[in-house]
């Protein structure tokens, strides 16, 4: 049962999403338990390999280029401290790494290809690797698939009626679009939203629609509450109440009993009690360690200490899924071959001038 038939249409939702909480969280908490272990959650450790800059203008986010906020824009991180974020991640007991990019796409360039590097570094230390990167095409999400990309994050974020109001720089349906090229290529999909943007319950039950109206719904589906940064048109949003995280997180448990749903940004300001809640009724995931992409996120040792309280364990990886294969990368192969070629070049050349008494001339290869 990948969808609820009970609940796919949106007035079963709405009713559903308001339904006295208690028996909402009660009606969630036995289907979780019918298709989980409720004493699992996953822990899936975020990295920002590329921060800051994005020329998107998404109204909630402290990354874009155009709004005045504390994130400095960085380049692309290396391959060699993704590895070492990644091993501290695995260590804390993360069993999933999500690298995300402020892209509006992926283009087919040199950093494409390094990050095709950390996802096959990653999948090779049996951790489960997601990437959010923006929009992508069929051909890149066969190259993300190959290098062993397990699961790829694109939010839908909020209802199609609320979207323009937050972002205008693309379409809804080009982000139901790039779900559509990680889904062709065999990539599982994380998909989900955020509340407390202004927008009306009609909104979040929408947005929950539209995952009903896929053909698959997504594997995993976070539940970010807005964290409201100053410098963005969305600083003054007043903090939404912890109940309106637990009935989104319930509702959306009981219209897909199978997905995994993610207890995803806005923990810093709930208490346990609350979050406890979430795990009542169905949420199967949090993201660890002390950063989401730029703010804060509880500590590892704090989430240890809930974990205790509460008698949770991290999920292992790949239990929901086999690990995939990394198949060698063509394109990465053939853009070594070229820089050793032309390193020996100069090499040899460099050599020649030597013999013939001239003094060589520094030269460097980027
Ligand atoms: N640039 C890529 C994209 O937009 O798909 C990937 C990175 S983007 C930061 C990933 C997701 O983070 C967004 O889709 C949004 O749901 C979430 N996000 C960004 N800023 C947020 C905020 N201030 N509060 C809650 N969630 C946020
Ligand atoms: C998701 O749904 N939430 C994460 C992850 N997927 C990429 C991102 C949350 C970002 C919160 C703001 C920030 O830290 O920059
Ligand atoms: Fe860019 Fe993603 Fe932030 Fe939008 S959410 S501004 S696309 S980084």
């Amino acid at each position: 049962m990948k969808v609820n038939p009970t609940y796919n249409t949106k007035e079963s939702l709405l009713e559903l999403y308001n339904k006295p909480l208690l028996e909402l969280v009660f009606e969630a908490a036995t289907i979780h338990r019918q298709f989980h272990n409720p004493r699992e959650v996953q822990m899936s450790s975020l990295l920002s390999i590329k921060t800051g800059g994005c020329p998107e203008d998404c109204g909630y986010c402290p990354q874009a280029a155009r709004y005045h906020t504390d994130v400095e824009a960085h380049k692309l991180m290396t391959v060699e401290s993704v590895i070492e974020q990644a091993q501290n991640a695995k260590a804390n007991g993360s069993s999933r790494l999500c690298m995300g990019a402020a892209w509006r796409e992926v283009r087919d360039n040199k950093d494409f290809d390094n990050v095709i590097e950390m996802v096959q570094a990653v999948n090779n230390m049996d951790m489960e690797v997601c990437c959010t990167l923006g929009m992508m095409n069929e051909d890149q999400a066969k190259r993300l698939k190959n290098a062993g990309l397990f699961a790829y994050n694109h939010n839908l974020d909020s209802s199609k009626e609320f979207y323009g109001d937050v972002i205008s720089t693309r379409e809804y349906d080009d982000r139901l679009n790039t779900i559509e090229n990680a889904r062709k290529a065999g990539i599982t999909v994380c998909s989900g939203g955020i509340i407390g943007m202004g927008e009306a319950v009609e909104d979040r039950v929408g947005l929950l629609m539209s995952y009903m109206e896929m053909d698959t719904p997504p594997e995993s589906i976070p539940i970010n509450a807005l964290v409201a940064i100053e410098g963005t048109p969305l600083e003054d949003q007043k903090p939404i109440e912890q109940w309106e995280m637990i009935r989104m997180v319930a509702t959306t448990r009981i219209a897909f009993p199978e997905s995994v749903v993610r207890l995803s940004a806005g923990r810093t300001k709930m208490n346990m009690e609350g979050q406890a809640l979430c795990f009542m009724a169905g949420a199967s995931s949090i993201f660890a360690g002390d950063k989401l992409l730029t703010t804060p996120n509880p500590e590892f040792n704090e989430d240890k200490e809930m974990f205790d309280i509460l008698g949770l364990i991290p999920k292992q990886a790949f239990a929901d899924g086999e690990k995939p294969v990394t198949i060698p990368d063509e394109k990465i192969i053939e853009r070594k071959r070229q820089e050793a070629e032309r390193a020996a070049e100069l090499a040899e050349a460099s050599s020649k001038a030597k013999e013939a008494g001239f003094e060589p001339r520094k030269v460097t290869v980027s």
